[in-house]
C-alpha cells in the first residue's frame, strides 16, 4: 500500500479519508500524557456515566463531557446542557491543552475559525460498539467535528449521508485525530465492537474526544 511506503513522509499533514474528512495519524504524539493526565482531573468532577437512548436503552459507552456544553442523552431525547445532570453543576472546563489540539488540527484540514465549547469524552470496553449515526445536534454544522482516539485501537465506521448507504471501515489507533466537516459533517458513522487488548497508557479501554461548536 502507498500509505506504508509514505507513512515517513511526516510533512504530509492529513490524508483525506473521505471528502470532508481527514486522518491525522500520530497527531496527538508526546502530548498523550497530558490529555490523559488532565482527562483524569475533568472525571474526577464528572465521572463516567452510561446514559439513557430516548427508547430507554442504556448506552454501553461511558460517557463525560467537558466545556461550556456537555452532550447528554436521555428519555427527554438528545442535546446540550449547560450543567451536568449527575451533580447539576456545570461540565468541567475545557483544559486548554484540548482546546489548541483541536484548534490546530482542525487548520490544518483547513478549517481555521474551529472555537470548540464542547468535547464529548466516550470509553469503550472490550465489545462496546457505538451504533451508525449523524452528529446532527450542534447548531452550525459549517463547523467541523475533531475527534482523538486514545488507547486500544478500534475500527472507525463511515457511511455515507443515508443510513443504508455502504459503510467504509478504518482504524482509528491511540493519538491518531479525524477532522470531519464539509460534505462529510452529517455522514452516518460509528464504532465497530471494540476488540479486547491492553494498552499501556489506557489498560483495557479506549477512549474518543470530539471537539464540537455546538452551541
Ligand atoms: C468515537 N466518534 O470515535 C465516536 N462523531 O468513539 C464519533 O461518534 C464521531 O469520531 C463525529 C465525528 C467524529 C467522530
Ligand atoms: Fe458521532
Amino acid at each position: 500500500m502507498h500509505d506504508d511506503l509514505f507513512s515517513h513522509l511526516t510533512s504530509i499533514p492529513a490524508e483525506p479519508l473521505v471528502p470532508g474528512a481527514y486522518l491525522l495519524r500520530g497527531f496527538v504524539g508526546q502530548q498523550d500524557h497530558q490529555l490523559l493526565r488532565e482527562l483524569q482531573q475533568i472525571l474526577a468532577q464528572a465521572p463516567w456515566r452510561h446514559m439513557q437512548t430516548p427508547g430507554g436503552l442504556t448506552m454501553s459507552v461511558a460517557m463525560s463531557n467537558c466545556g461550556k456544553l456537555g452532550w447528554v442523552s436521555d428519555r427527554r431525547g438528545y442535546r446540550y446542557a449547560s450543567a451536568d445532570p449527575l451533580s447539576s453543576l456545570p461540565w468541567p472546563k475545557m483544559p486548554p491543552s484540548f482546546d489548541a489540539l483541536a484548534q490546530s488540527a482542525a487548520a490544518i484540514a483547513g478549517f481555521d475559525k474551529f472555537k470548540p465549547d464542547a468535547c464529548l469524552i466516550n470509553r469503550y470496553a472490550s465489545g462496546t460498539k457505538l451504533s451508525l449515526h449523524q452528529d446532527k445536534d450542534e447548531r452550525d454544522f459549517a463547523q467541523p467535528i475533531v475527534s482523538v482516539s486514545l488507547g486500544l485501537s478500534a475500527i472507525f465506521l463511515f457511511g455515507g449521508l443515508n443510513r443504508s448507504d455502504p459503510v467504509l471501515r478504518t482504524e482509528l489507533a491511540h493519538g491518531d485525530v479525524v477532522v470531519w466537516g464539509g460534505p462529510s459533517r452529517l455522514r452516518y458513522h460509528g464504532i465497530a465492537p471494540l476488540k479486547p487488548g491492553e494498552h499501556p497508557l489506557t489498560g483495557r479501554v479506549r477512549i474518543n474526544l470530539t471537539f464540537r461548536a455546538a452551541g
